[in-house]
């Protein structure tokens, strides 16, 4: 072994180091030694393997002087990283065998890993996705976040409704990360200001803070596929400042400084929580700001050319003040003049949008960044001066009102973002029209060279190559490897789509697959599903526009329907659902306590439970996506159209063989258009069709009712005890529905959903026309690789090039 760097070459070796770093941890015996005990020397094993490509990493870009990326997001939904790791550095099976022969199942140490659920939904898991594209292209871009203590919150259901508890993610530490004190920086809120000109007529700024955080970074290794480039995930950890504080005021100081980086979500309920979510907003930009700055000077003698070297990529508009505190740190701590300082702010950072949600795109009251970030305030507000001057000076002084940073006594973050980057960006072709012609028009009027799209990805590795290796293994005999590195050479399948015994193997594949989530379910909620019944999975966020509703509200028809006509019976069908609901979304936790009591009726009347079943799986995170996806049969993305920004579930579902059965929204326009319609299941009304009723007024969700039978019959369980003893159980739902006029066109779209169900379970029936579709989908995926997309990013907006690490 090459004692120098710890890198174990087979499994001899491994073996020797993993039973020698287990005594000299724990003193205790390989045989002793408790399994946690075994997958945390596994673990730092790992990342001392990944540390010498980490450091070499480093060497070459300073030594090339590359230009690097920083990707900024308040979300990084990672999951777990053993199997990834040790798949990117293609030591898994020296170290499964190496285990095996120690009496060791590596598939036992890969559960004990917690699962680092530091965000919320696909804009967390993108940017995951992100950094191991980036690395696995070699090129250099490093992800800047929050160490969260808990994760989001994990839930649980009893009495058919959620219940969210704590997600202690760090219970036994995290093995991937390394603290880095000496990299430590004091974060400044509250108090106020000072300025004055010094004796050459220059401004001085000196901001006497109330209250001063140390932010100290964790450093995570993101190790690429079959490369030798290791980027960083910075996770900053809130921390106290010792010169700021006396012994008699530590306790309180202590509580405030911990719940910076207490919770992934702080509950904005409050005024307390609004500015705590603020609070750490500014808390992970300044620290990864001041982090840039002292590399960038450690490589080069001043700022001048921090654009040409450095990217930062604002992941939504929480990580904004990005804009504001660079300009900070160039006018009062580097003495640039504002038009250089600005100069370089705009050409540095770019702008992703990830919603049209007014609801979710920022606005923080006038009051709240003042007090808490008073010069950061005082910056914003001359960029809306400069601003509203250039909108005047352009002659389109109409639309000031509409484009102003500050309005109203609120701070627009997405304005902001938009006029202090040079790229705006959609992750969707549907979702980028809809910012240029609606909800940002007025931006795209002053600006439209910096609108771009950038349809999302998904990383193949891990989302089929790791999570599926019963297709993988199918898929490397039909076409070769080459996919693997080029996943747009999945295209290569088409050549076999019509081969009979493709698809019948395809099929094994899928039940295969199928079993490990029904054995899956049967452990852990006691129910059956019958693998040869349609597999029907709606996996995501639960939100009202992304209708799960619509869903249940389905299944409440054909439960209905069964009950009543003798007759009518399904090809046997399995509805799973998976989702987190906001824990104050009142709507979305009543969704999921209807999706309970459907359950609970359908999967306990024996009659009707043979033919379906409802199956809602708790605390959905990465590593259930990654068993519940590659099992499907039918992908559920029905959104209102025009709502969905992109969503990436769709991709993975597809990229494992799964039909969609979609509207015409975010990227599921995309992937019509490349499996063809007759290779999907789209249903109901499109964008134009939405926004004509609304500007006609044209909708009325009454109509619906009285004129369907069907529609009323099932609109009316929600009230009348069928489902629930307590008719007040789904009271908001029905007032959703039928009181504020169904904003999201549920009872709309439900004929053309119920019509679509139907012609799903026909083709269904006809199993080697289903598999051939599930073959085209699986073909025409590799489109939807985060290696396309970053491959995009990487050559349009951060002008960022490979690395030689040889
Ligand atoms: O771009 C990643 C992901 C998209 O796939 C989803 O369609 C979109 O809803 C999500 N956006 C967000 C932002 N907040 N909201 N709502 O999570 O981004």
């Amino acid at each position: 072994m090459d004692s120098k760097f710890n890198k174990f070459k087979n499994k001899k070796e491994f073996v020797e180091e993993f039973k020698r770093r287990i005594i000299e941890r724990y003193g205790r015996s390989i045989e002793e030694a408790h399994i946690t005990e075994k997958y945390m020397v596994l673990g730092e094993m790992v990342r001392d393997y990944a540390s010498v490509n980490w450091m070499d990493t480093k060497q070459v870009i300073k030594k090339q002087q590359k230009k690097e990326m920083y990707y900024f997001s308040m979300e990084f939904l990672i999951g777990r990283l053993l199997t990834n790791n040790l798949m990117n550095l293609g030591i898994y099976d020296i170290v499964k065998d190496g285990l095996a022969d120690l009496g060791i199942d590596i598939n036992a140490i890969e559960e004990m890993e917690a699962d680092a659920g530091l965000g919320n939904g696909g804009l967390g898991r993108l940017a995951a996705c992100f950094l191991d594209s980036l690395a696995s292209l070699n090129l250099a871009g490093h992800g800047n976040c929050i160490r969260y203590q808990y994760g989001l919150f994990k839930q649980k259901i009893e009495n058919n409704e959620q219940v969210e508890v704590p997600d202690v993610w760090l219970q036994y530490g995290n093995v991937w990360e390394v603290r880095k004190p000496k990299h430590a920086c004091d974060i400044k809120f509250g108090g106020h200001v000072d300025m004055w000109f010094d004796e050459n007529g220059k401004t001085v700024v000196n901001h006497i803070p109330s209250f001063v955080v140390r932010a100290v970074p964790y450093d995570v290794p993101v190790v690429g596929y079959d490369t030798r480039v290791t980027n960083t995930l910075r996770l900053w950890n809130a921390e106290i400042a010792p010169d700021f504080v006396t012994s008699d005021k530590l306790s309180k100081y202590v509580a405030e400084v911990d719940e910076i980086t207490q919770n992934v979500y702080p509950d904005d309920s409050t005024e307390h929580g609004k500015l705590l979510r603020l609070k750490q907003e500014y808390f992970f930009v300044s620290a990864g700001i001041n982090q840039i700055i002292r590399r960038h000077l450690r490589n080069y003698p001043n700022l001048d050319n921090l654009h040409e070297k450095i990217a930062i990529q604002l992941n939504d508009t929480h990580p904004v003040l990005c804009v504001p505190e660079l300009m900070r740190v160039l006018l009062d701590d580097f003495g640039y003049d504002w038009d250089h300082a600005w100069y370089i702010v705009k050409n540095t950072i770019a702008y992703t949008n990830h919603t049209v949600m007014a609801e979710a795109l920022e606005k923080w009251p006038v009051q709240y960044v003042k007090d808490l970030l008073p010069r950061v305030y005082m910056i914003i507000e001359e960029i809306d001066r400069r601003f509203r001057f250039e909108v005047l000076h352009s002659g389109h002084g109409d639309i000031i009102n509409n484009v102003a940073i500050i309005r109203d006594g609120q701070v627009y973050m997405a304005h902001l973002a938009i006029v202090g980057s040079h790229s705006v960006n959609g992750v969707a072709t549907l979702h980028t029209e809809i910012l240029k012609n609606d909800v940002l028009k007025d931006f795209y009027m002053l600006y439209p060279e910096y609108f771009n799209n950038k349809t999302n990805g998904i990383t193949h590795r891990r989302w089929l190559l790791y999570s599926n290796p019963q297709l993988t293994s199918l898929l490397k005999e039909t076409i070769g490897a080459d996919f693997i590195k080029q996943p747009q050479r999945l295209e290569d399948l088409m050549r076999h789509v019509d081969d009979p015994q493709l698809q019948q193997r395809f099929m094994e594949v899928k039940l295969e697959r199928k079993q490990i989530l029904a054995d899956y379910i049967r452990r852990t909620l006691g129910i059956e599903v019958d693998v040869h019944s349609i597999f029907d999975a709606q996996a995501k966020r639960l939100h009202a526009y992304k209708r799960q509703l619509l869903n249940i509200l389905h299944v409440i028809y054909l439960y209905l329907r069964m009950k009543e006509d003798p007759g009518f019976r399904i090809y046997p069908r399995t509805f799973i659902f998976s989702a987190k609901a906001a824990a104050s979304y009142t709507f979305a936790k009543e969704v999921i306590k209807l999706i309970h009591c459907v359950a609970d009726k359908v999967n306990n009347d024996p009659e009707i439970s043979r033919y379906m079943k409802v199956v809602f799986i708790p605390n959905y995170n990465v590593s259930i996506a990654e068993i519940l996806m590659n099992a499907a049969d039918v992908s559920e993305q029905i959104s209102t159209a025009g709502k969905e920004a992109s969503g990436t579930g769709n991709m993975k579902y597809m990229m494992n063989g799964a039909l969609t059965l979609g509207t015409m929204d975010g990227a599921n326009v995309e992937i019509v258009e490349r499996v063809g319609f007759e290779n999907a299941e789209i249903f109901g009304l499109r964008v134009e069709d939405v926004d004509h009723l609304k500007q006609e007024n044209a909708y009325n969700v009454w109509d619906y009712y009285n004129n369907h039978y069907e529609i009323k019959r099932v609109v009316d369980t929600l009230t009348d005890g069928t489902f629930s003893s307590d008719p007040n159980d789904f009271r908001v739902i029905y007032n959703e529905l039928m009181f504020k006029n169904d904003e999201f066109y549920v009872l709309a779209d439900f004929n053309a959903y119920k019509d679509a169900q139907e012609r799903v379970q026909q083709r269904y029936q006809d199993k080697a026309g289903w598999a051939r579709m599930c073959l085209v989908n699986i073909a025409k995926s590799g489109f939807f690789s985060s290696d396309r997309t970053i491959k995009q990013y990487a050559e349009e907006i951060w002008h960022i090039e490979p690395l030689e690490v040889k």
